[in-house]
């Protein structure tokens, strides 16, 4: 349970199951790296809270801002086998890929990992230049694939900071789509059919980080500049502050 608290002189979100109680499992890698598991690479975490005994293997960044982080995607077009990432719908739901390389974690996942409590994202890329940047958003958050009235595993986001520009905002409230699951904005074109890559298409995109390699579609553009990317990396983790 999160709440709102005073800690260290100032009012923060303090996690009162955050993994220091003694548990010996962890939700996320915010609570490994809380146990003293603090190095980079794959771990195991429980993220299910109605299915407490499920675990999935993930990527954990415990370095970047302090660290805390579970990757939802990784792509980078240098691995020697690089996955295929136009994939149905329930592929993008159950997750796809080898964490050790490029993947994408599941949206049943995403959805758990960001529902449990505020969660805040850092996104890294790299773009076909070598120039490299990222995009934080102190909020982010994946609804469930079923929820009355919203569509499947619409996505939330809050206020932007980064070096390369707001892709996101664009993608606010839209839902996931898939090469087999129409659920854009566009009534004249199936975003997903084009574009390959599952994602919160809206008519159709700005940022799309499961597009496909090397063909400029893997791409993040902000109002001042396109990035076309060779490689990204999305991850999340609980939030430390109550706004
Ligand atoms: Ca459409």
């Amino acid at each position: 349970m999160i709440y709102c608290d005073e800690k260290d002189g100032m009012q923060q979100l303090v996690d009162k199951e955050d993994g220091t109680d003694g548990r010996s499992v962890a939700r996320n890698c915010k609570e490994l790296q809380n146990q003293g598991m603090d190095h980079d690479g794959p771990n195991i975490i429980y993220p299910f809270p109605d299915h407490p005994e499920t675990i999935v293997l993930v990527l954990c960044d415990q370095t970047t801002q302090g660290g805390g982080w579970t990757v939802i995607t990784r792509r980078d077009d240098s691995y020697d086998e690089l996955t295929d990432f136009a994939r149905t719908f329930e592929e993008y739901a159950a997750g796809f890929g080898d964490v050790n390389y490029d993947f994408y974690i599941g949206n049943e996942v995403i959805h758990a990992l960001t529902d449990s409590s505020l969660n805040e994202l850092w996104v890294t890329m790299e773009d076909t230049d070598g120039v490299t940047g990222y995009a934080y958003y102190q909020y982010f958050h994946v609804a469930a694939r079923n929820e009355y009235l919203i569509p499947p595993y619409m996505m939330g986001i809050g206020i932007y900071e980064g070096t390369f520009g707001d892709g996101m905002d664009y993608h606010n409230g839209q839902g996931f789509s898939t090469i087999d699951q129409d659920n854009d904005d566009s009534a004249s074109v199936d975003c997903a059919d084009k574009y390959s890559g599952g994602w919160w298409y809206k008519a159709c995109y700005r940022a799309c980080l499961t597009c496909p390699y090397g063909t400029g579609l893997f791409l993040w553009e902000s109002e001042d500049i396109d990035y076309p990317l060779s490689k990204a990396q999305m991850m999340v983790r609980p939030s430390t502050t109550c706004t």
